[in-house]
Parts: structure tokens; sequence; C-alpha cells
């Protein structure tokens, strides 16, 4: 059985929990898929006042993570797993682009996955030198902290290891396995504020509606994001409907 193993580390447990406990991730933790653990760095704090983080040398606004808590909780989790190896991820700004493949190859993951999760505005950098494997970012914009990008990354993994989704959820799962967006979905009625289904989809001919969908992907990627065409997997016969649908579009 494939499974899942990540070690979160935080200082607002809290933002994880809600996420954890509920709908798909739940459920994958109650069958034993999916296995998550956050601690909070605060814990792992040696003065009287638990001081996590510190001001920067060199001056300058805002506050940076201390590297001595984030050593403790490392140390910690390497106690508590003898022999296992480990894949540190902090989640940051500076990390490569989390994408579809990356989450892919995290699902496969034999190793526990410590997912380090910086608040304010930076880490001491020793942590990212020494501890760090990787860096990842889920999108070019600024979060309050690491946490909502770590439910992200557990959540994209997660959903593809088997057994996770349902089967009537699984169908889902190849929708962007070949790089293409989705095709239009509709359900009942078939006539809604004076818009109908597409006839194709009453027809009950499957070929047919199989033919319509990928034209639909198809142009529904060409239009949205032409970027992702130069590494979609595509057939001949795509590559045929997509001239003719620039051809259209013009
Ligand atoms: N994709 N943030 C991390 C604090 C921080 C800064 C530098 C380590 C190094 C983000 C993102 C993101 C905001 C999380 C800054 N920690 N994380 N945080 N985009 O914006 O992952």
């Amino acid at each position: 059985m494939r499974r899942l193993n990540f070690e979160v580390l935080t200082l607002f447990p809290g933002i994880l929990e809600g996420p954890l406990n509920e709908s798909i991730l739940k459920r994958a933790r109650d069958k034993g898929l999916l296995n998550t653990s956050v601690r909070n760095i605060r814990d792992y704090t040696e003065d009287k006042h638990k001081t996590a983080d510190d001001s920067p040398y060199g001056g300058g606004a805002g506050m940076v993570l201390k590297a001595g808590p984030i050593f403790k909780a490392f140390e910690a989790i390497k106690a508590a797993y003898p022999g296992e190896s480990f894949l540190s991820i902090l989640l940051s700004p500076q990390g490569r682009l989390f994408d579809q493949q990356r989450a892919e190859e995290l699902s496969g993951e034999k190793r526990r996955i410590i997912l380090l999760c910086g608040h304010y505005e930076a880490i001491d950098e020793r942590v990212i030198d020494a501890l760090v494997d990787e860096e990842l970012s889920i999108g070019d914009y600024v979060l309050t902290g690491g946490e909502l990008a770590a439910l992200v990354v557990i959540d994209a993994a997660a959903r593809l290891l088997p057994g996770v989704l349902g089967d009537e959820e699984s169908a889902y799962r190849d929708s962007f396995g070949d790089g293409l967006l989705d095709h239009p979905h509709y359900t009942r009625p078939a006539e809604f504020l004076g818009r109908n289904v597409p006839d194709v989809l009453l027809s009950g001919n499957h070929a047919d509606i199989d033919r319509w969908r990928r034209r639909e992907a198809l142009k529904a990627t060409l239009i949205k994001r032409p970027d992702l065409l130069a590494t979609a997997d595509l057939t001949d016969e795509d590559r045929k409907i997509l001239e003719g649908l620039r051809q259209e579009l013009e």
C-alpha cells in the first residue's frame, strides 16, 4: 500500500487543523493512506519566553525565524523515527514553482516529508543551508506564512495516492494528467436561464461525447492557457483539431 508521511513544522498548528480534518484528506488519514503530524516550533524553544523569532542582523524591519528551535525540532523528528530517511521542504516564495509533476513525484515519495513553514518575513539562512533539501513555492505571490502552501502540497500529493479518491472522484484525477485543461461539465436541468446543455451530451453516443470533450479540452487550453500546449500529451489527431481551432478562432 502506498502511503504518505508528512511532518509539518509551524508556529501556527491551528491553521492546518481544519483542512486536514475535512473531506478527502480526513478520509485518507482515517484509511491510513495519509499520515500527518503537526509540530509547533515554539515547543522546541529553550528560553523562558519561548522565543522563536528575532530581529535581523544588519538591521531593517521584520523578524527572522531563529535557527535554534528549528534545529531542535528536526532533531526531535529524527529521534522519533530512528533509521528512517527524510525529505525536508521549505515553503517559500524563493522556491521552485510547485506543479502537477512535482505533486506526482511527491505522491510516490517513500521518505518522511518534513514541511517547514516560515511565518514572519524570513528564516535564518543557516536553516536552509544545513537542513533544507528543497525550497518550493506555490506561486508568485506573498502569503502570511508557509502553512497554506504546506496544505496545498499535502492536498495535491495525497489525492494522487491510490485509494484516496473514490471511483466517482478518480475519474477527475486524470483531468490534468495529460497536461490539458478540463472540458466543460453540465448536470440537470437540460435548460437553465435559457441556456441549453450541448446536444451531444444528451445523445447517448459515447464516441461522439469523448470526441467533443477532447475538442473542448483542447479549445479551453488553447484559449486560456496556450503555454500548456507546449508540454501537453498530444496525439496527431489532437494537433489536427488544434489547427482547426486556431483557424476558427482567428
Ligand atoms: N509559496 N510565503 C513563507 C516566510 C518565509 C520567507 C522566506 C521562508 C523564507 C509562499 C509561497 C509564501 C510567505 C511563505 C513568506 N519563509 N510559500 N513566508 N508563495 O509566500 O510558498
